[in-house]
Parts: C-alpha cells; sequence; structure tokens
C-alpha cells in the first residue's frame, strides 16, 4: 500500500496545486489528506462532471487541478471528458477508483461499470493506467502519465484499486455560513429584449480586462457574431458547464471572471450554484439571460417557467443577487457586482429568438482555450504544459 502524504507529494511536486471532486471510499485516504492539507485546497463538487469543469477552468487559468472520482462517476464526467477536455483539448490529472474490478467481491452496482472501466476511458480516448500499490514504483507512472498530457493535450486517468492507499483520518473544518443576501431589484418591467440587445449590454459594461466564458449554443454564437476576442471563452459543447468552468478561473486570477448562462443549462447543473455560492472574495460573476426554453434547439420549454432563479442563488450563498426587469438594470446590477468581490447572480429575464444570420465561432476551440488562457495569465505562448503553476 502506499501512503496519501507520499502520494499528495507526488502530485504536487508535479503541479498539483488543487483537488476537486465526489468522494469514493477508495479515496476516502488521499481526499481526508488534501482536506487536512492546508498546501493543497480541495473543492468539493456536487457532479464528477462540474469537479472536471472546474479543473478544465484552473487549467485555463494556468493551474493544475487534479479531480478525484469513483469509477461510477466517470459515467458523470464522459459529456465533459468528449465535448470540452476533447474538444478543447485541456489536459487534466483524474483519478478514479475501480469499484467492481472482475474477480473481487463488490456490490452489484459496481458490477458493469467495473467489468467495463479500462474500455470505456479507452473507447473515450482518455489513455490510462493503474496507481501502483508500491511507493516505489508511483514516481515513473505518474511521469507517464504527465508525460502523455504534455504530448496529447488530453487528460489522463490514474485507476486506483481497493486498498491501495494507507488511511487516514478526517479533519475538516467546518465552513463559514453567512447571512443570504438581499435580492437587489433593478429597473422597470418592459417588453422583454432579446439575447442580443443583453449581450450588447453586457460587452458595453464589462471592463477590457474581464474574461467570458458563454455556455452553449446560441449565446456563445452570438457573443462570437458580436465580437471575438481572445478574453471569450466559447463553452461549444458540455452544457451546464459554463458556471463550472468560471469557478475554475476566477479561483486563479485577479481579472473579473463573467460566465453567461441560459436557463436550460443552468438547470442541468444546478448543483453548480452551491459549489460557487459557498466561495467567497471571488470576482465571478455569474449572469443568467432566461428565456424559459431550449432557444438553440428549436424553442422546446425548458422547466424555467416556474423555477425562481434569483432566490435558489441567494439560499446558495451568493454575496450579491441581482433581479433585473430591463437593460438599465441589467447594466447597474453588472456595474454593482463588478465592483466588489462575489460571487454575484446576475438575472435578466429575455424574449426568445435570435437573428436568422447568425455566426458560429470559426476558431478552432483548442486555439480558443490557449488564446484564452494566455489572456487570463498574461503570458504570450500559446503552447503551455500542465504542469505550470500560476502565472499571475
Ligand atoms: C449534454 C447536452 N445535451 C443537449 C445538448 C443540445 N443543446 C445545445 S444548446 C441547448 C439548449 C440550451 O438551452 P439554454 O441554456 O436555455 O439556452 P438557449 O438555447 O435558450 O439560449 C441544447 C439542448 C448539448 N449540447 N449537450
Amino acid at each position: 500500500v502506499i501512503d496519501a502524504d507520499a502520494l499528495l507529494k507526488e502530485l504536487t511536486v508535479r503541479g498539483v496545486a488543487e483537488v476537486t471532486g465526489v468522494p469514493c471510499s477508495y479515496l476516502t485516504p488521499l481526499i481526508n489528506r488534501v482536506v487536512s492539507d492546508s498546501a493543497v485546497r480541495y473543492l468539493s463538487a456536487t457532479h464528477e462532471g462540474e469537479g472536471l469543469a472546474m479543473a478544465s477552468g484552473s487549467w485555463l487559468a494556468g493551474v493544475t487541478t487534479c479531480v478525484v472520482a469513483q469509477n461510477s462517476g466517470l459515467g458523470n464526467m464522459v459529456n465533459t471528458l468528449t465535448s470540452l477536455n476533447t474538444t478543447s483539448r485541456i489536459p487534466v490529472p483524474l483519478i478514479v477508483t475501480w469499484r467492481g474490478e472482475p474477480g473481487k467481491m463488490d456490490e452489484p452496482q459496481h458490477e458493469l461499470m467495473g467489468a467495463i472501466t479500462p474500455s470505456l476511458l479507452s473507447l473515450i480516448g482518455v489513455s490510462h493506467a493503474i496507481l501502483p500499490s508500491h511507493q516505489a514504483e508511483i514516481s515513473a507512472v505518474l511521469d507517464t502519465g504527465w508525460y502523455a498530457m504534455d504530448q496529447t493535450d488530453l487528460p489522463y486517468a490514474f485507476v486506483v484499486r481497493d486498498g491501495t492507499i494507507t488511511p487516514e483520518l478526517l479533519a475538516e473544518p467546518d465552513p463559514p455560513v453567512g447571512a443570504a443576501p438581499k435580492i437587489v431589484t433593478r429597473g422597470m418591467w418592459e417588453t422583454k429584449r432579446s439575447r442580443l440587445d443583453a449581450l450588447e449590454c453586457l460587452l458595453e459594461t464589462l471592463p477590457p480586462s474581464a474574461a467570458v466564458i458563454s455556455t452553449t449554443g446560441k449565446t456563445s454564437r452570438e457573443l462570437f457574431t458580436l465580437a471575438d476576442r481572445p478574453q471569450h471563452f466559447y463553452l461549444v459543447g458540455a452544457m451546464g458547464s459554463a458556471a463550472a468552468v468560471g469557478l475554475g478561473v476566477a479561483r486563479h486570477t485577479d481579472r473579473p471572471v463573467v460566465v453567461i448562462d441560459g436557463d436550460g443549462a443552468a438547470l442541468m447543473r444546478l448543483g453548480t450554484l452551491a459549489t460557487i455560492g459557498a466561495q467567497s472574495d471571488l470576482r465571478l460573476v455569474h449572469v443568467l439571460l432566461d428565456n424559459q426554453i431550449h432557444d438553440s434547439t428549436g424553442g422546446q420549454r425548458s422547466q424555467a417557467a416556474h423555477v425562481d432563479f434569483p432566490a435558489i442563488a441567494a439560499a446558495c450563498g451568493y454575496k450579491q443577487v441581482h433581479a433585473c426587469r430591463d437593460l438599465a438594470g441589467f447594466a447597474g446590477g453588472l456595474r454593482s457586482a463588478l465592483s466588489e468581490p462575489g460571487p454575484a447572480f446576475v438575472y435578466l429575464r429575455i424574449r426568445p429568438g435570435s437573428r436568422p444570420d447568425l455566426g458560429r465561432p470559426d476558431v478552432h476551440p483548442r486555439e480558443v482555450a490557449r488564446r484564452f488562457r494566455a489572456f487570463v495569465t498574461g503570458s504570450s505562448s500559446h503552447k503551455t504544459g500542465t504542469s505550470r503553476s500560476r502565472a499571475r
């Protein structure tokens, strides 16, 4: 068996500054070790795909975050791996357990995923290796994984078998609990404006230093059509992950980070609001443009009509919440959100529809990711390795 402390040291010498994910009992020793460690931060995710999206955001800010997950959670990461990490070529180290390993006794719910874990990883293009249970062999296996990430710019999975890591006790501090903020209502009800109007207003209001992450579908297409800038990260796939990517970026930069979300996407990963709300002193502004439909795929209703998003954001712990009713109110909400540490939530109800001649981002997502990373980290280099630590 290997020692959690030694494993953590091996990860930190390779640049891992943070660990996120959802626990598995096989990983209890490693997570308990990280939670008790002041040098490496642990961020609890509500969903493995959210953890991977946050780790991808960290990479976009020049920091390496390792994702830990049960192999059941590999299922939750498939969309993020295929539509974000592969599409944008974002390398992230993964530590995935092997519940249900063939030939070993385990619970019935792990049987199928246990049987297919290595082949599922291969099928979706994630190179992987078993994490050895002998301390002396760890370094070489981690080197192989890090070399593969540098060569391919893709995630690499270290697969952990039962009993690989020695037990560790948990010493987790209580989180600070603040009062829910007052929801600030801004502006007067008027004829609802389009997403394009809202995006134009947002572009006029944001400072040039702000980094912007836009959600999947027409939001990204409209933003690209209005202005294509290095500080834009168009999330072309991985619907629902924009806020988690933004959180990952905001944790590692002093720049303001603005996420532009849709109602359907936000509902797909509502847990992310709880993860964001638990943060403080973050220059993260989560904008939600709510047209109550999946506009990008033909206008079918989402479940947004009966959902009070500002109330959810306030209850989740966002430090400022602005419920905006017109564009002047929206601009005011954005300015206030940008003026002090958040996270902040800025909500605007919009009408459906877009323009017929809408473009699509024609810069490859891989290039979008690299120029965004260079903007956030202030570096001019486009080829940047996984192990680069905080650049600002
Ligand atoms: C996991 C996944 N499911 C479905 C889709 C297809 N899809 C792309 S955009 C979109 C609608 C998003 O709705 P919303 O966030 O409300 O934004 P809107 O289109 O209204 O601007 C859907 C369903 C996808 N890209 N990924």
